[in-house]
């Protein structure tokens, strides 16, 4: 995979001139961090709301609004959770988003990127995250099992996201928190909620389910909760709005 290997080279480079134990004296590195697993089981709205400029498949969608103006709007609008791309190359997001996110929610903050290689696991509980993502598609089950073994040491939960039954069951450990179905095919960029509808009795119960991508309607999200989904992740039908806070209050009333 190409995305993976540039952002191994890309994590190379960092360990290589930022030590960790600089990591581990950041200010935020020792701080509670806050459950999504909590916030998803409180009856809330179970969105989890994106910070997303751009996507490889649709190029630009949010230049204009600053990141605390999209972050605080989406607690206002009523979200349960904030997802925060931190991929530069593909997604146009920065560490330093994830920063500024921190200082303007309370709410539980996903660093949303490409995990590989532990410092990065580090690197995002320095930077005010509460979750990981872990991507099965492109780890294996031992780098799973290693990533997510860290992340639950530092008390930081971990979202394992899946697109079918193979990467399901390859996956499933007992130091995951959360179960995300990517429904889009991450090869063509295609998106269908059956992808959810499918998986959703694979996923032992033990797990908090996610639907992720294409979710544009307040009735799928309604259709999902009927397959036992709790969290839904949003990111470009909020953020092509010129006032993401408006379009979520909308589309929860
Ligand atoms: C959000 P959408 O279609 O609402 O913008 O999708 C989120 O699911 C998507 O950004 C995503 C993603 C990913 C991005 C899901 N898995 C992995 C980068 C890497």
């Amino acid at each position: 995979d190409q995305i993976i290997a540039s952002k191994k080279r890309e994590v190379a480079l960092k360990k290589s001139i930022i030590p960790i134990k600089q990591l581990e004296q950041s200010v935020l590195f020792e701080r509670k961090t806050s459950s999504l697993v909590h916030h998803l089981s409180n009856s809330s709205s179970g969105i989890i709301a994106e910070h997303k400029r751009r996507s490889p498949s649709k190029s630009v969608i949010n230049q204009s609004n600053s990141v605390e103006e999209i972050v605080k709007g989406y607690e206002n609008g009523g979200a349960s959770g904030i997802s925060i791309l931190t991929d530069n190359q593909y997604f146009g997001g920065s560490l330093d988003d994830l920063i500024l996110a921190r200082a303007s929610t309370n709410l539980p903050l996903l660093r949303k990127d490409f995990m590989v290689d532990e410092f990065q696991i580090i690197e995002a509980k320095a930077f005010g995250a509460d979750v990981i993502l872990l991507i099965a598609a492109v780890l294996t089950r031992e780098e799973i099992k290693n990533l997510s073994e860290l992340a639950k040491s530092l008390k930081l939960e971990v979202l394992l996201e899946v697109h079918n039954q193979e990467e399901l069951q390859k996956s499933i450990l007992s130091s995951l928190d959360l179960i995300g179905v990517n429904n889009r095919n991450l090869k063509t960029f295609e998106v269908d909620l059956d992808y959810s509808k499918q998986l959703a009795e694979h996923i032992p119960s033990d797990f908090i389910k996610i639907s992720e991508s294409g979710i544009d309607a307040s009735e799928s999200i309604l259709e999902l909760k009927e397959y036992g989904f709790k969290g839904f992740l949003m990111g470009e039908y909020f953020m092509k709005s010129k006032n993401p806070e408006n379009e979520m209050k909308e589309f929860i009333k």
